[in-house]
């Protein structure tokens, strides 16, 4: 009989853990998820959402856990999804970001090598758009790809390059299978409510209730290529399936900017115009932004087989109709949401 396979998620109590923990769950995978803090809020929503969960109580920067969370679980696959996510957050805590983010990675894969398991053990590290930064077009048009220059615009962007390339010299130096995945804009109803798309949707949807009347906003005229994280990390499971650890791109090939978003969100409700529903604060622009993200998805189409299903208007829809089912008392939070 075929051995159970068993898979460790770091950051599983943010989105993309969520939706990893569904989709490995479902294909028979022992789950262990690394939860950090003495008394960390989201722990109790993640023993009621997945029960089946192995939770590790570990943090990235530090390293003893880490050991301890490695011979604990005794992984196939290791998903390093745990950061400091938020752009706007690591200007304003960059030294943290750094050291979560850049040095938490460091950490990780030394404990996959300390403890012996680097030819059992396949990881998955979490690469970004974020590390191109929307200036070196180097491919006009036809978005960034593997091979596009980087140039971060943030202390996340930089910390996760350092990620990207530790994970990069420890599959060339120890012969490690670490696959890199250079993630676009993903979202849906798990996304947490301080990014732009769920702040969008959630006050849509509590406008269209009665319970609020406007939202506050910074720069609109970014472009963002956004997906839907549902099919983001079914591309993440198969980088590890692949008979080699490589670099890969997701993205859907489109980018809008946050009005074209707006557009579409209000419209859901019935509201042509948004421009009296939405007000502008400097609180929310950042001292450097990203002005366009593009991506080209190609090789992880033509290498993995990897497609993405939902299109940009039905993810805005699938995610104004969650908040709707939310605020008026439908529908329970989920973990990342909290
Ligand atoms: P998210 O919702 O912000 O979740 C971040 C997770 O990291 C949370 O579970 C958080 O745990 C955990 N974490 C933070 N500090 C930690 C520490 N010191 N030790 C261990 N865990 C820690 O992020 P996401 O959207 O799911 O993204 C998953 C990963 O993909 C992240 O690395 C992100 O940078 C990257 N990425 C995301 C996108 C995107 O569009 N979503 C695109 C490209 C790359 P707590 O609950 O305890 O805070
Ligand atoms: O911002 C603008 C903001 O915070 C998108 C992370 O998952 O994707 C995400 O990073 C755009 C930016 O995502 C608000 O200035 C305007 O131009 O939703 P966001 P992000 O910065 O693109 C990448 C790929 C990651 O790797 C990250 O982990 O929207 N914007 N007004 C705003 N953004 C926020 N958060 N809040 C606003 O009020």
């Amino acid at each position: 009989m075929n051995e159970t396979r068993r898979a460790l998620i770091t950051g599983i109590t943010g989105q993309d853990g969520g939706h990893l923990t569904e989709l490995l769950h479902e294909k028979g995978y022992e789950v262990f998820g690394l939860i950090r803090g003495q008394r960390n809020a989201r722990k109790e929503a993640l023993e009621a959402e997945f029960p089946y969960v192995n939770i590790i109580e570990a943090d990235l920067t530090d390293q003893t856990s880490l050991i301890q969370a490695m011979l604990t679980s005794q992984p196939h696959e290791v998903y390093n999804l745990g950061a400091i996510s938020h752009v706007g957050y690591s200007f304003r805590n960059p030294q943290l970001t750094a050291d979560i983010t850049a040095k938490g990675v460091l950490n990780l894969l030394e404990a996959v090598r300390v403890t012996g398991m680097a030819d059992t053990a396949r990881v998955y590290q979490a690469s970004t758009s974020e590390m191109f930064g929307g200036l070196d077009y180097n491919r006009p048009g036809a978005g960034y790809n593997e091979e596009s220059l980087f140039h971060p615009r943030s202390p996340y962007g930089v910390a996760k390059l350092y990620a990207h390339w530790i994970a990069r010299n420890y599959r060339e130096s120890y012969g490690m299978f670490v696959a890199t995945g250079i993630l676009f804009n993903h979202e849906g109803e798990r996304r947490g409510l301080e990014f732009v798309t769920r702040k969008i949707t959630n006050a849509v949807a509590a406008i269209h209730l009665g319970q609020q009347d406007h939202v506050t906003l910074g720069d609109l005229w970014p472009k963002r290529d956004w997906g839907y994280a549902g099919d983001y990390v079914r591309g993440m499971w198969q980088m590890l399936q692949h008979d080699q650890p490589d670099d890969f791109v997701l993205a859907t090939g489109e980018t809008h900017s946050i009005e074209e978003f707006l557009t579409l969100a209000f419209g859901q409700v019935g509201i042509d115009d948004w421009r009296p529903y939405v007000k502008q604060d400097p609180e929310f622009m950042r001292p450097a932004e990203v002005d366009i993200l593009l991506g080209d998805p190609s090789k992880a189409e033509r290498v993995l087989g990897w497609r993405r299903e939902v299109d940009f208007p039905g993810l805005v829809k699938r995610m104004v109709d969650h908040d709707i089912a939310l605020l008026s008392g439908r529908a329970q939070p989920r973990v990342a949401e909290r």
